[in-house]
């Protein structure tokens, strides 16, 4: 018996279907259990190639944002400016719009943070070995502005591609607290030092083209790079949508883009507040706003 086919539950149903089609079972529990989970490539449905050309993009662009020219990723060991100028790519080049609105992505986003997730934002990651000037950081949680409290849903999530091998801890992966979701409220400043916090922490091992995603409540920081060459990853965030986008993406978004990728047209999100004219609030936007009220899924 699958309960999804009664029907009855009409937000979390489709999305039963999706974790059943995608083969994410595993990751759901992970993403409850632990708070974050890895998604292989193969997993991921990103033919082999994407992960290179994500790779690719990121350092164009930041070579051409910020002047520099950083050159086979493999040996390259610039200094921390290749790290600045990172936010809002999904104009730089299609790969990103690829990058968020993957299938199997979105339904552990919607697992989270509901079918009315919005995407809050993108930037990269470009971290080169000990000495960069690109080192450790310290445990935090993503979900700023949710007051300890309110911890039993997930109210935002991140969403990272991987675009090079993190193959062990010497490649200054991120570093996750498992469980922390459930704690609820950020990083106390006693705890938030890798070397002397009392909580455990494990580095997250993927090939490229893998996705890991987290509850944005748990906690996790990063560990230096001793290996050669440059760490590079995608940072994406989502949230619900009562959350703040870091743009108003439904309304700087290029039309042809929202035209041909449907999904990014249903994630850029149609943010209630603040009201375009306060005396006349759109009713299309609060009625969903208002559903998700009754369901977490909504
Ligand atoms: O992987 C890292 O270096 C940590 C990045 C981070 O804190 C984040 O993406 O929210
Ligand atoms: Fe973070």
């Amino acid at each position: 018996m699958n309960i999804s086919d009664y029907g009855t539950s009409p937000h979390v149903d489709p999305l039963m279907a999706d974790i059943e089609a995608y083969g994410l079972f595993k990751h759901v529990v992970e993403l409850e259990a632990y708070g974050m989970t890895v998604v292989p490539p193969e997993t991921m449905r990103s033919n082999p190639a994407f992960a290179e050309r994500l790779r690719e993009a990121i350092l164009r662009t930041s070579e051409k944002r910020n002047g520099v020219v950083i050159g086979d990723y493999r040996t390259a060991a610039p200094g921390p400016e290749v790290a600045a100028n990172g936010w809002d790519l999904l104009e730089e080049d299609e790969v990103f719009v690829e990058a968020a609105t993957n299938p199997v992505q979105l339904a552990l986003v919607r697992w989270l943070c509901g079918q009315s997730a919005i995407f809050g934002g993108n930037t990269w990651l470009i971290k080169g070995p000990t000495g960069s000037g690109m080192g450790s950081l310290n445990l935090h949680s993503d979900a700023h502005g949710i007051p300890p409290g309110a911890g039993q849903i997930a109210h935002m999530c991140n969403a990272s591609w991987i675009c090079t091998d993190y193959n062990s801890a010497e490649d200054g992966p991120t570093v996750f607290v498992p469980g922390s979701h459930k704690y609820g409220r950020a990083t106390l400043p006693h705890e938030t030092d890798l070397a002397t916090t009392p909580f455990k922490w494990f580095p997250l091992i993927a090939k490229a083209g893998s996705m890991a995603i987290w509850n944005g409540a748990t906690w996790h920081g990063s560990v230096p790079r001793s290996s050669p060459g440059l760490r590079v990853t995608l940072v994406q965030t989502f949230s619900r949508s009562y959350m703040r986008p870091m743009k108003m993406y439904d309304r700087t978004t290029s039309p042809q883009l929202l035209q041909k990728y449907p999904e990014l047209d249903r994630i850029v999100g149609k943010p209630v507040y603040p009201y375009e004219n306060p005396q006349a609030p759109d009713r299309d936007r609060v009625a969903p706003l208002i559903k998700t009220g009754t369901d977490q899924f909504a």
